[in-house]
């Protein structure tokens, strides 16, 4: 499985870094929606599902988490510390998000407004589609 991780050019100057991210420019999508995750408990892992369209760019803007990923063939384990890092993740990818920091912001860019339809958290429903 080919893992797709996106590295941001920051603007850098004195003040420091700004990164910009712009659909079809940075993002290989039209950007939907955003959302992030923070506060996450200790040992809580997120996530269980696939989905059916969905494609996202996982950023972890502050502090650190790890991503598991399951293409219903092979799985892969990814680090995300860095917030020039941004992780694709195409549709039919099955997802978990875990060992996050106390101090984690994960951001996520999606290509679709929120449709409960779109989620297979179903694994066998999942295996079967990703067989397809
Ligand atoms: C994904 C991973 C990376 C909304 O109302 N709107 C939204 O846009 C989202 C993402 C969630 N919600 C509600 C639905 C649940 O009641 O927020 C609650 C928590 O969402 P969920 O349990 O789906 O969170 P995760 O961390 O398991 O999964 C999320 C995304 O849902 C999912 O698409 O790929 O992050």
């Amino acid at each position: 499985m080919q893992v797709v991780k996106y590295i941001f050019q920051p603007h850098s100057d004195e003040r420091g870094q700004l990164i910009a991210l712009e659909e079809f420019v940075d993002i290989p999508f039209k950007i939907k929606r955003v959302y992030y995750m923070y506060d996450t408990a200790k040992g809580v892992r997120r996530g269980y599902h696939a989905h059916r369209q969905l494609e996202q760019i996982l950023i972890c803007i502050h502090g650190k988490c790890k991503v598991h990923l399951d293409n219903g063939k092979e799985t892969k384990e990814v680090f995300l510390e860095k917030p020039y890092e941004g992780l694709y993740i195409a549709s039919c990818m099955w997802r978990e998000m875990y060992d996050f920091s106390e101090d984690a912001v994960l951001m996520v860019l999606a290509s679709e407004l929120y449709n409960e339809e779109d989620y297979i958290r179903d694994y066998d429903e999942f295996l079967r589609i990703a067989a397809q």
